[in-house]
């Protein structure tokens, strides 16, 4: 079967026919998507539900002049039976999957919520930073070669060949924030500060290394956009989504990108500013303490003692880097976030200036934060 978008009726014609839901009854389906790639369709049948994510071959936010791989859902798949094998609990189970039609089929989360928009709403998802920092301590060390070995790692290393997806990373992330480029997305009021950082040469140095970084250190299986929006969360419950951007990358990379945005978080809701950094805190330490406990089952020779401390400092380093960078390209880049666009003029303006002088700091300063804390301290600085 050739690729076809589906519509809301092909696609309830589709499950059908996989025997996914049953024949005769009366299904509703409506299709959900709101993010910048990707159609979702919830299908209900009686008690039978379920999602149907497929790739367009172009990117949504942008339009048809920017075509993008259909390969990309087989990835996300990939990566989601990945994830379910070291940390079932945080993924949706996958139901079906088709390389040609570009979809996954997923069980139904209608009883989570998006975090970034339960966050806009004032919500609170206690569990979620604990949750967040053990899947990265487990899904980054067990995809590494301190678990999985030379062979093994290189192999699956392979079938996340993801060159399209990391282009756009590369670009919107690294590259296009720092010049003036057509898919930047800069506000006028904000134009004399944009222009200041594209002539801080000693950022765009500390940015070219770690774009380099994200190029050439193929630590692990990584999430690729591990933001808020990629989370759905209960009270009690986490579940990671939507990794179409997954391929082996540095460690500090989900680690940073997920810190940036629980920070973004902070600027839309001030009064939560003391939840937010503690998740940061949480996300780190839990990550540290799930990652060192696993080394301890680290192939040779990386159980020689001290090794597992030196790797952290990088990993901690690069985390710092890699959030500053998310902070600017949401500010200034295509792809904005609610946490920033929906504030009022004024704060809004305020907030993005904030997001460019701590994304700055955070980038130029990263081998100076010496801990958590530190971090913290710095993240919180920023008045609101
Ligand atoms: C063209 S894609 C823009 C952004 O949306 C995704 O969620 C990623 O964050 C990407 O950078």
């Amino acid at each position: 079967m050739a690729y076809q978008p589906f519509t809301e009726q092909t696609v309830v014609d589709h499950v059908r026919a996989l025997g996914l839901i049953e024949e005769g009854g009366i299904a509703q389906c409506e299709e959900i998507g709101d993010g910048n790639l990707n159609l979702v369709f919830r299908i209900r049948q009686g008690e039978q539900r379920l999602i149907v994510k497929q790739a367009l071959p172009y990117a949504k936010v942008v339009g048809e002049s920017w075509p993008l791989t259909l390969e990309r859902a087989w990835i996300e798949q990939l990566a989601l039976r990945q994830f379910a094998e070291v940390v079932p609990r945080f993924v949706p189970n996958v139901l079906g999957s088709d390389r040609t039609l570009a979809y996954t089929i997923l069980e139904d989360l209608s009883d989570y919520e998006i975090v970034r928009t339960g966050y806009l709403e004032g919500k609170t998802y206690p569990e979620l930073a604990r949750h967040v920092g053990e899947f990265l301590g487990e899904t980054l060390f067990a995809t590494s070669d301190y678990a999985a070995g030379p062979i093994e790692k290189k192999r699956k290393e392979r079938e996340y060949y993801n060159p399209e997806l990391c282009d756009i990373t590369e670009k919107l992330i690294f590259t296009d924030p720092y010049k003036d480029a057509e898919s930047n997305n800069i506000e006028a009021a904000l134009r004399p500060d944009v222009e200041r950082l594209w002539h801080d040469k000693a950022l765009k140095v500390e940015v070219a290394k770690l774009k380099v970084g994200f190029v050439t250190k193929h630590d692990a299986l990584l999430h690729g956009d591990l933001h808020t929006g990629s989370i759905f969360a209960t009270t009690q419950e986490t579940k990671i989504i939507d990794p179409e951007f997954a391929f082996y990358g540095p460690f500090g990379f989900d680690v940073g990108q997920i810190i940036a945005h629980l920070t973004l978080a902070t600027f839309h809701d001030p009064l939560k500013r003391f939840e937010r950094f503690t998740d940061v805190l949480t996300v780190w330490e839990t990550f540290e303490k799930t990652f060192r406990h696993n080394f301890t089952n680290a192939v040779e020779p990386f159980d020689t003692e001290g090794y597992v401390d030196d790797l952290l400092q990088t990993i901690f380093a690069d985390t710092v880097g890699y959030a500053g960078c998310e902070l600017i390209r949401r500010a200034i880049g295509l792809a904005g976030v609610a946490d920033l666009e929906t504030l009022p003029e004024t704060t809004r303006l305020e907030r993005k200036r904030d997001a460019l002088a701590l994304g700055t700091a955070l980038i130029k300063e990263r081998h100076e934060v010496d801990s958590i804390d530190d971090l913290v301290t710095l993240l919180s600085g920023v008045r609101v």
